[in-house]
């Protein structure tokens, strides 16, 4: 089944919403299959932002991830990836639709709370950056109960 990397920001951290995330997608019926609380070096971060380099606001982003402890999560499901954006709501939360998360919990755009990869190739890429050692292998006795 298709995999997502899902990462909580500092913010998010900070604000206590780290539980409310993950029960969003365990409800959802999406699988945990991977999950670190870490401080990320500015290296990393980044590596981690590489395709958003060359933007303004690349610096500060960047400072932002760094600031504090993330819960990095690989979560599993059909189309987990698509699903989990909405599930996420828009970039910027002044166009987040209430019942996201940015759109649940967040004012500002560069206080966002949560990341989620873009594409089933852009899991794949942050998935083996921040999990070299990959995803968990376990299996819900649930699964029926979710998925036909
Ligand atoms: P997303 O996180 O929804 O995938 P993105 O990949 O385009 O959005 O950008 C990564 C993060 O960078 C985003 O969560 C918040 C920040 N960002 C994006 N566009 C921005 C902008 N115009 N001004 C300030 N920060 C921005
Ligand atoms: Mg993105």
């Amino acid at each position: 089944m298709e995999q997502t990397f899902i990462m909580i920001k500092p913010d998010g951290v900070q604000r206590g919403l780290v539980g409310e995330i993950i029960s969003r997608f365990e409800k959802k019926g999406f699988y945990l299959k991977g999950m670190k609380l870490v401080n990320v070096d500015r290296t990393f971060a980044e590596r981690h932002y590489a395709d958003l380099s060359a933007k303004s606001f690349f610096d500060g982003l960047v400072e932002y991830i760094i600031s504090g402890p993330v819960v990095a999560m690989i979560w599993e499901g059909k189309n987990v990836v698509l699903t989990g954006r909405k599930i996420i709501g828009a970039t910027n939360p002044s166009e987040s639709a209430p019942g996201t998360i940015r759109g649940d919990f967040a004012v500002e755009i560069g206080r966002n709370v949560i990341h989620g990869s873009d594409s089933v190739e852009s899991a794949r890429k942050e998935i083996a950056l921040w999990f070299p050692d990959g995803a968990e292998n376990w299996g819900s006795s649930l699964q029926p109960w979710i998925y036909e």
